[in-house]
């Protein structure tokens, strides 16, 4: 039988029942590919071994759904979105799959009948860790809204063999490990050794003539390395489509580098095969400010060209001509990491496919559309023009090709205005010459969107306000949002079950819009009652956890209070940690105040080079220790950090929590995810206006929100008139005993000067307002305690929260893309 002829009959049958839904069949594939993959017997089987048996059967039934969505598309020539990031953090995928596929009640009762731990088995699964935090976190929710809103997409990135570093702590400092996530295996990737593409690097361009004795260019690159797809399936929730996640692993390439080398000199192309691979090593584990290391380039323009290379290579199997690749494709640029791709896709289309540069210009810029994720200046991407052009002698060209043709335009706009033409280039003139990425993506996209309605005003009117005034269309927002399958369904079934019962449907899962149908329900003390248990039983579960993993016991009928975020200044995980030893003091000075009882529970990781947030972590551990073994504190108060913050860990975490806290300091959080993902969970946040927080304040009623701190406005305002945090520190006497009793070494056994590099910024720079908010942040907690005594009300307020969170649906998000940025159109895929 050859490859393009169908299967038997029989075989088809043969294929339903290997692959159906029935518990019978599941039970079936899943001993199936314990013997067949695994080469095991239930007996004899390890763990990991059921996890993997599981992970292969929940995959086999995916793949149908994936092949018909990929004949499907390609019939269609469907309009594509290609999300562009380098960082993508989609957490375990057993359970999502599961959930998306409609199986977990028979996969249970399948898993339960062969005497299986089920839990045990999907908890076996290992964090695909491949981004830093909110942005990674937010490409994998884009990615399973696209696949539920049935839209024909493609998320291309890295597919780092080290993703984030595992935190460990010890003696309460942070200690990292690297994180070797494939060693076991990783089931949901399929390889495709043939979809790969070569990538050069280095070396000169040179003019030459062409058959017809056009002048054109040509890049002679030093070294070449091939990327090669790698594929993991996003299924959709309760429909058939399946999108892809293709990320790229660097290799050597054999065509180049063992012929470069000389003949018969082994261990040199093995040295060139290894230095290759260690593109694709390991994702740099920097949240926010820059590296601006080479390798870090390198990895860029990787997956970028590998990725445009591609779309090309779709573009023409599917439609042909390239004349129309910005209709087939929109490439959405997740932050700047991915902007190399404007100037790849320029060289490719002129030096590779014949193209004049106005031709290519015009499918350029109206192809990409760009995100902005941060306006912290020391995260803008700049690369030194020196490093750009030893690496990139071509795109450099190109980058000021475009600046050329840019400037001219700004010029003309705006007669004479030298100084604004200065601060719009795509290069910095000022000090070292730098390539301004930011400009590039603005430049070379026909769409610019910040992610909060807040972020994207500052975006307009600070970080490209120059930009705004010349191109006020461009500029959008786009809210984020957060899948409610990963973040409800997944985490806290409890509370799924409870919303579907109350609300007489689980419609809200895709739809979730419809929590608002809780809202007839706030008052009902049977809702109440039950409401309460499921949120007890999700903080007896973490406690559990916690004190398996830390040793420390947390009491459930606490509040939980929760601070689950990268450490960083501008997160102001210091004005919690003021907060905790306020109450301590307290405690201390009258024991036997009705204080209510708090547990404090931070999470996040370092970057392993930023010294203060690692100092903030040794800090929390410190206040941990003196208060958790305090005989005087009786455990009314506890702290406690949980190692290794996250998607897999997470999950523990927002369904726990009574208290989410938000307190960045306003106009620095570009948007948050977090603060979604919590107040989904039933837990209201205290929070300062910034990000999203502003938006959920609005959805979910202010009475329901606990506001406190300077607005951007004021912050701005603060920052023009002269910040003296030291004013502060002197005038508010409890303020200067709390920072006081960290120098005093109380919580460093003596040590003086341990913390004194934290407090002494505090006092002297304070660049995030820490003690400007100080006050209002300890009055609003002290509003908070009181607001718990009241259970009922404190329940009432939970459901309202979660009731109005609709509008925080990543669904909600991609919808708005689709239909205001990218113009595309949903192609489902029957069932
Ligand atoms: C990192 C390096 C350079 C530029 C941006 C970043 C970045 C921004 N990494 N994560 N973010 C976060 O992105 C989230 C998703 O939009 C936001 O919710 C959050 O506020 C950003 O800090």
């Amino acid at each position: 039988m050859s490859m393009a002829q169908s299967p038997e009959p029989l075989d088809v049958d043969r294929e339903r029942t290997r692959t159906g839904m029935s518990k019978t069949a599941l039970k079936q594939g899943f001993l199936d590919n314990l013997f067949y993959i695994q080469g095991r017997f239930r007996e004899v089987a390890t763990p990991h071994d059921l996890y993997m048996a599981a992970a292969y059967t929940t995959r086999d039934r995916i793949l149908e759904r994936w092949i018909k969505s990929a004949q499907r598309y390609k019939t269609n020539q469907s309009r594509t979105v290609c999300y562009l990031s380098a960082e993508f953090l989609p957490g375990p995928h057993l359970a999502n799959n599961l959930v998306n596929l409609g199986i977990v009640e028979t996969a249970t009762e399948a898993a339960h009948e062969l005497g299986l731990d089920f839990d045990a088995i999907i908890a076996e699964e290992a964090e695909p860790g491949l981004g830093n935090g909110g942005l990674g976190r937010l490409a994998a929710c884009f990615m399973d809204s696209l696949s539920t809103l049935q839209i024909p997409s493609i998320g291309y990135g890295i597919r780092y063999e080290f993703g984030i570093f595992d935190q460990t702590i010890e003696d309460g400092w942070q200690v990292e490990k690297s994180d070797n996530w494939l060693r076991n295996g990783n089931p949901w990737e399929i390889p495709r050794p043939k979809i790969r593409f070569p990538v050069l690097y280095g070396g000169y361009t040179e003019q030459y003539r062409d058959h017809d004795g056009r002048s054109r260019t040509r890049w002679v690159p030093a070294q070449i390395i091939d990327g090669v797809a790698y594929d993991t399936p996003i299924l959709g929730y309760g429909v058939g489509n399946v999108n892809l996640l293709r990320l790229w692993k660097a290799e050597a390439s054999e065509s180049f580098d063992f012929q470069a080398f000389n003949v018969g000199d082994y261990y040199g192309a093995v040295h060139a095969k290894i230095e290759a691979e260690t593109i694709s090593k390991v994702l740099y584990p920097n949240d926010e400010p820059e590296a601006g290391k080479e390798l870090r380039l390198k990895q860029q323009f990787f997956f970028v060209s590998c990725s445009i290379q591609d779309m090309i290579r779709l573009q023409f199997n599917t439609v042909g001509p390239l004349d129309s690749f910005a209709e087939k494709f929109v490439i959405q640029l997740n932050d700047t990491h991915p902007s190399l791709a404007i100037a790849e896709l320029m060289r490719l289309l002129m030096d590779e496919h014949d193209m004049d540069w106005d031709r290519a210009w015009d499918i350029t810029h109206r192809v990409f559309c760009y995100t902005n994720h941060t306006l912290l200046p020391e995260a803008l991407e700049t690369w030194s023009v020196s490093l750009f052009e030893r690496l990139l002698p071509r795109h450099l060209e190109i980058v000021y090709e475009i600046n050329r043709h840019f400037l001219d335009e700004v010029r003309v706009h705006f007669l004479g205005d030298e100084d604004r033409v200065r601060r719009m280039s795509l290069i910095a003139e000022d000090g070292e010459r730098r390539v301004r990425m930011a400009n590039l993506a603005v430049v070379g996209s026909r769409a610019v969107n910040g992610v909060a309605a807040l972020h994207s005003e500052l975006v307009k009117t600070t970080l490209f306000k120059d930009f705004h005034d010349f191109w006020p269309d461009r500029f959008h927002n786009v809210t984020n949002g957060v899948t409610p399958r990963r973040f409800m369904v997944v985490a806290n079934p409890r509370l799924s079950r409870l919303i579907s019962e109350t609300c007489g449907s689980d419609d809200w899962i895709r739809d979730l819009d419809r929590l608002r149908d809780l809202e007839a329900h706030a008052m009902d003390s049977g809702l109440h009652e039950r409401w309460h248990e499921v949120k007890i039983a999700a903080k007896r579960d973490l406690a559990a956890w916690l004190k398996h993993r830390t040793g420390v016991l947390l009491d459930p009928e606490a509040i939980f209070d929760v601070q689950a975020k990268r450490i960083h200044e501008y997160k102001r995980q210091h004005l919690n940690l003021l907060h905790i030893i306020r109450c301590y003091q307290r405690l201390k000075q009258s024991p036997n105040q009705d204080m209510v009882p708090r547990a404090f529970i931070f999470g996040g990781k370092a970057a392993p080079g930023y010294f203060m947030a690692k100092l903030i972590i040794k800090l929390i551990n410190a206040v941990a220790e003196v208060i958790n073994n305090d005989p005087q504190i009786n455990g009314f108060i506890r702290v406690v950090f949980m190692p290794d913050f996250n998607v897999k860990n997470g999950q523990h975490l927002y369904p726990a929590a009574n208290l989410s806290e938000q307190i960045s300091l306003a106009g620095k959080e570009a948007s948050g995810t977090g603060n979604m993902k919590f107040s989904m969970n039933g837990a209201l946040t205290i929070g300062t206006l910034d990000g999203a927080n502003v938006e959920i304040r609005e959805e979910v009623g202010k009475e329901n929100f606990f506001l406190f701190g300077m607005s951007a406005e004021e912050v701005s305002q603060r920052q023009r008139e002269g910040y003296h945090p030291w004013e502060h520190y002197a005038k508010d006497a409890e303020l200067k005993s709390d920072i006081d009793l960290i120098n005093s070494g109380l919580f460093s056994h003596g040590d003086t000067q341990l913390f004194r590099p934290l407090t002494d910024r505090l006092v002297n720079q304070d660049p995030f307002m820490v003690l400007a908010d100080y006050r209002a942040y300890i009055a609003c907690q002290d509003h908070v305690a009181e607001a718990y005594r009241d259970h009922r009300h404190w329940t009432r307020m939970s459901i309202l929260n979660v009731a109005r969170m609709g509008k925080f649906s990543s669904d909600r998000a991609i919808r708005e893309y689709a239909e205001h940025i990218w113009r595309t159109e949903p192609h489902p895929i029957d069932l």
